[in-house]
C-alpha cells in the first residue's frame, strides 16, 4: 500500500492517493469523518479550528461504499481558504500580503528558505504545516476498517502533557474511554487542563506523550531479513515522520537499557499455543510481531508557534526580530494521537498487504485465517 499527499495548509484542499488497496473492502465514510473531527477536538486547540470543519470527499476507487482495487483518491477543503485566496490562489495572488520572514524557532522556516531559496517562509511553512495531518487520517481510517477485517484494532491515549503524567497501565479494552476526555488523557487531565490554561496566558505551548497500542495481529508481520523491513523499524520512521514527534519508543524501549536481560526479556510458555506473562518487547521481536499487542509510545515537542514570540532573526533584514506568530494551538496532543493512530494503523496494514498481497478482500481474509 502507498499513500501520497499534497496540499497547502491555506491552500485549496489536502489530498492523497492510496494506492494497493484490494477490492471489495467496505468504505465507512461516516467513520473517517468521524476522526477527522476527533483530530481537530482536544482541548487547548486554536482558532483556525473553529473555522475547519473536516470531511472527506473521496474522488476515484470507491463505488457504492465499496473498494474497486483501482487507486483511491480523496480531498479534504481548507475552508480558511476563502480567507486566504487573495494571497495563495494559484491562479495567480498577492504575495507580498502574509509574508514570514520574521523564521519561527523550531518550525521549518528557517532551513527551508535556505533550502529552497525562497525569501518568504510562506512558501515553505504551508507544507510543513501540522494541517496535512488530515490526510494521514483519512488513509489510516481506510487501513483501520481494512484492519478490521481482520480482527486487528488500533487504539492510544494521552499519557502525558508537558510533564503532568499518567503513570497507570491499562487494558487495551479501557483505552477507548480516554475519547471522551477533552485531553483524550485517562487520569490527570484536571491538573493538565490548568497548565494548559497558564500556559495559553504566558503565550507559551505545550507537548506530550502518546501511547498508541495495536490488539490481534497475528505474529509475523514485518521482517527480520533486511533492517528497513523490520516492523519497529518500518513503525518508528512513519511516526517520527509525523509534525512535531521527537521521539518514539516500542514496548520498554529506553527502559530496557538500564535493566538487566532477565528483568526485560519476556520469556515464553506454552498452553496448547506460545505465550508470555509479560510484554515488555511491546509486540515486536527481531522486527517482526510476535503476536502479542503492540505497544508504542512517542513524544511530541511543544508546539513551535509561541503567542510570546521567540528571539530569531528577520531573514531578510537579518536583524534580530521577535519570531512571527498570528494565531496558534498551545497543545495540540489530541490530534497528534489521533494521527499517530491512524499513521500506524496505515502502517500495520501495510505489512499485512506485503505478506498476504490479495487483489480482493476474501482472498486477504482467507489467507490472514490460514496462518498459525
Ligand atoms: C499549524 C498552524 C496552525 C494550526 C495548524 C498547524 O494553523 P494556522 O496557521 O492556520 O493558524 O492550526 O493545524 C491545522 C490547521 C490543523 O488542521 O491541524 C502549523 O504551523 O503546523
Amino acid at each position: 500500500m502507498k499513500l501520497t499527499t499534497a496540499g497547502e495548509s491555506h491552500g485549496k484542499a489536502l489530498v492523497g492517493i492510496m494506492e494497493g488497496l484490494p477490492a471489495g473492502l467496505e468504505i465507512n465514510i461516516d467513520e473517517i469523518d468521524e476522526y477527522l473531527a476527533l483530530r481537530q477536538s482536544g482541548y487547548g486547540r486554536g482558532g483556525r479550528q473553529k473555522i475547519e470543519r473536516d470531511r472527506v470527499e473521496i474522488l476515484s476507487g470507491v463505488r457504492n461504499l465499496e473498494t474497486l482495487g483501482s487507486p483511491l483518491a480523496f480531498s479534504v477543503a481548507n475552508s480558511d481558504y476563502e480567507n486566504w485566496r487573495e494571497c495563495m490562489a494559484p491562479e495567480g495572488c498577492d504575495t507580498s500580503r502574509k509574508r514570514l520572514t520574521a523564521v519561527r524557532p523550531g518550525h521549518a522556516d528557517l532551513t527551508g528558505l535556505k533550502k529552497y531559496g525562497h525569501t518568504d517562509a510562506r512558501n515553505v511553512l504551508e507544507r510543513a504545516s501540522a494541517r496535512s495531518t488530515a490526510t494521514s487520517v483519512v488513509a489510516g481510517t481506510v487501513a483501520r476498517q481494512y484492519l478490521r477485517t481482520l480482527g486487528v484494532e488500533v487504539s492510544g491515549y494521552v499519557r502525558s502533557v508537558c510533564g503532568v503524567k499518567d503513570n497507570n497501565e491499562y487494558k487495551f479494552g479501557e483505552l477507548a474511554a480516554a475519547k471522551a476526555n477533552p485531553l483524550f488523557m485517562l487520569d490527570g487531565s484536571a491538573e493538565a487542563i490548568e497548565l494548559i490554561d497558564k500556559l495559553k496566558a504566558e503565550g507559551d505551548t505545550a507537548g506530550g506523550v502518546i501511547e498508541i497500542r495495536v490488539k490481534g495481529l497475528k505474529s509475523g508481520f514485518g521482517s527480520c531479513m533486511q533492517n528497513d523491513a523490520k516492523l519497529d523499524a518500518r513503525l518508528c520512521g512513519a511516526l517520527m515522520g509525523v509534525q512535531a514527534i521527537k521521539g518514539v519508543e516500542i514496548g520498554m524501549g529506553f527502559g530496557a537499557a538500564n535493566i538487566s536481560g532477565s528483568r526485560v526479556h519476556d520469556e515464553i510458555f506454552y498452553d496448547g499455543g506460545f505465550y508470555r506473562r509479560t510484554n515488555n518487547a511491546g509486540g515486536i521481536e527481531g522486527g517482526m510481531s510476535n503476536g502479542e499487542e503492540i505497544v508504542i509510545r512517542a513524544a511530541m515537542k511543544p508546539i513551535p508557534t509561541l503567542m510570546k514570540g521567540l528571539k530569531t532573526v528577520d531573514y531578510v533584514t537579518k536583524q534580530p526580530a521577535v519570531a512571527a506568530a498570528e494565531r496558534s494551538d498551545v497543545c495540540a496532543v489530541c490530534a497528534a494521537e489521533i494521527v499517530l493512530e491512524s499513521v500506524t494503523a496505515f502502517v500495520i496494514a501495510n505489512a499485512v498487504s506485503e505478506r498476504l498481497g490479495g487483489d480482493n478482500m476474501s482472498e486477504v481474509i482467507k489467507r490472514y485465517g490460514e496462518l498459525i
